[in-house]
């Protein structure tokens, strides 16, 4: 029991950030506070007649002789324990890279558990102390046993709705009391992360990576390397610095406040296809009182479309108002109806559950189906649909293709955008990045099927630059020459000032050049200003190559540059004989 949090400490206000440095002396800090929830796992384990079992209170008292995991100098000198509570129970990490100081507070649940014997009741536990303690902490870490954390971050990644603050779950293979421990890296590297960035999520942290909790799996049970996100991309990776990919960061999009629901339905299973499944095993699975079931099926959502019988079954079930989602077996992966294989189980009333894994799935079906107030067709279209970036779902069957006129609808509706000048807005800001980004690849047809929906292929982005400079950059000369084709101007020029042809010019792409040229673009009066100057310094530095770029564009040799003297010159001064040559001829 947490009981020193209703003690009021004269520094504490709701937010830990730099709370003490205004009471305390100039020795302190920037202070962070993480609340660290123990329930246990290998990290806390100490060897028992052979075996691993969880010792309580020894994690604390280890942790505070560890120089990388608590200061206890800094903790002296700022009289840290006077404003935080229990002193046994509260450590500070060493001063961070980004001048920080992350001071964290054990909660210790008792008795410790193996995560194997976890059920859904200590996730609530969880849930509703991150609930009771969340506006006293900046972010909060929980130490968790490796076996079933896939299943808990996923739950809590539900159970907490509109998170503002990180939940970062970790753990360890090896138990910290050993030398060679994955706990210690772990802990320091999940503290360091919960008590610095605000990513509003749920995640895991483990072996330098930080995930979205509810794209996990363990996939190792003897590595360190123990997790994996098969379908997502890290959203941290902690290496010599912590770099978080914040393009990556969900957040809940409403401005309601964060709360925790913890009504879960217990009803419901993970049933594994293999060939040759009973019949009666599957009818038994799916009788009552069986709410919701997981079906892994083979490949991209694939069942046997030649086994009337158990179609029949899992039919007989969802018409009973038992929710089946399905979800493959593979490790990576979405669920499509590519195949008629799949197709009849769609047919059965299963619903997709594209590509989360089967323990996001699991937890995401025991929270819907414990929701009161809406239907079972409702539960099934929240199971198909994202809730917490569990999931790239498929929307309603229109593909986020370039080509498709809809495309820009489809976006509009994931945001939930109605009126005509939102859309108007929406097109505008993200039509010229798509042609850039298509201008970038080199990649004309979808440019095309961009200029078909409507888009003016000169519009520029958010710094000015047009496809054409883009295109110009890069040398795409397939790409030049389209744009070219269709109108597109060469004299708009972006926010520094730059036209296409002085991009082209820039990164020597010769027969971009040649060809802007021969359609009638030249510098701009501001950008030959700069233009003596610059082939004065490719004389003196006897670069050929760059100054034959320049003629190519148009430029005249023959100005002075800032002191008065022409190319040749220069180059006469330093002995650049070829370039004095080249001059001389043009
Ligand atoms: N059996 C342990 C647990 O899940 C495994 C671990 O933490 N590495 O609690």
């Amino acid at each position: 029991d947490l009981h020193f949090l209703s003690q009021k400490s004269p520094c504490r206000s709701a937010m830990g950030q730099g709370r003490r440095r205004v009471c305390a002396s100039s020795d302190t800090d920037v202070e962070t506070r993480v609340l660290v929830i123990n329930t246990g796992g290998t990290i806390g384990m100490i060897l028992h007649d052979g075996v691993l079992s969880p010792e309580p209170n020894a994690l604390v008292k280890t942790l505070r002789t560890l120089p990388i995991l608590h200061d206890e100098k800094y903790a002296q000198k700022t009289k840290l324990y006077e404003s935080y509570k229990p002193e046994e129970k509260t450590l500070v990490l060493p001063r961070s890279k980004l001048d920080k100081r992350v001071v964290y507070t054990f909660l210790e649940y008792s008795p410790l558990l193996d995560s194997s014997n976890m059920t859904p009741n200590d996730w609530i536990t969880i849930a509703k102390d991150i609930e009771k303690y969340y506006e006293e902490y900046d972010g909060f870490v929980v130490l968790h046993g490796t076996d079933t954390m896939a299943y808990t971050v996923s739950a809590l990644s539900f159970m907490c709705e509109n998170l503002g603050k990180p939940v970062i779950l970790t753990g360890s293979q090896v138990p910290i009391f050993e030398m060679r421990s994955d706990g210690r890296d772990n802990l320091l590297g999940a503290l360091l992360i919960a008590g610095q960035f605000v990513i509003p999520e749920v995640c895991l942290y483990f072996h330098h990576k930080l995930y979205r909790g509810n794209r996990v799996t363990k996939v190792d049970s003897g590595s360190f390397k123990a997790f994996a996100s098969p379908n997502l991309p890290p959203l941290a990776s902690a290496e010599v610095d912590i770099t978080v990919n914040w393009d990556t960061v969900w957040r809940p999009g409403t401005t309601a406040k964060f709360t925790v629901n913890t009504q879960m339905n217990l009803n419901v299973g993970l049933l594994r296809l293999f060939p040759g499944i009973t019949t009666d095993t599957v009818k038994a699975f799916l009788k009552a009182p069986m709410e919701g079931v997981i079906l892994e099926t083979y490949g991209s959502g694939n069942a046997p479309d030649n086994r009337k019988d158990l179609l029949d079954e899992i039919r007989k079930a969802t018409e009973r108002g038992l929710v089946i989602v399905n979800c493959t077996q593979c490790l990576r992966g979405t669920v499509t109806i590519a195949y008629a294989t799949g197709q009849a189980l769609s047919n059965a009333g299963v619903v997709a559950g594209f590509d989360m894994t089967p323990e996001a799935a699991l937890s995401k079906l025991s929270y819907v189906l414990a929701k009161q107030d809406i239907s079972t067709e409702e539960k099934k279209k929240m199971m198909s649909r994202n809730l917490r970036g569990e999931m790239v779902a498929d929307l309603e069957g229109a593909k986020l293709s370039l080509s498709d006129s809809r495309f820009i609808q489809v976006i509009a509706r994931s945001l939930s955008i109605g009126c005509k000048e939102e859309l108007e807005a929406i097109r505008n800001a993200l039509m010229p990045t798509l042609a850039c980004a298509a201008a970038k690849n080199g990649d004309t047809e979808a440019l095309e099927a961009i200029r078909q929906m409507g888009t003016d292929l000169s519009m520029a982005d958010y710094d000015g630059r047009t496809p054409l400079h883009i295109a110009a950059c890069e040398g795409h000369l397939k790409v030049v020459q389209y744009l070219l084709s269709k109108g597109t101007t060469f004299y708009v020029k972006d926010r520094f000032g730059d036209t296409p042809l002085r991009n082209a010019i820039h990164f020597r792409h010769k027969d971009v050049v040649e060809l802007l040229r021969k359609s009638g673009a030249h510098l701009s009066q501001d950008e030959l200003k700069d233009t003596e100057t610059e082939l004065c310094r490719l004389a003196a530095s006897g670069d050929l190559e760059g100054l034959k770029i320049w003629k190519l564009a148009g430029v005249n040799m023959a100005v002075s540059g800032y002191d008065g003297k022409t190319p040749i010159e220069v180059a006469r001064a330093f002995e650049r004989k070829e370039v004095v040559d080249f001059l001389q001829a043009a």
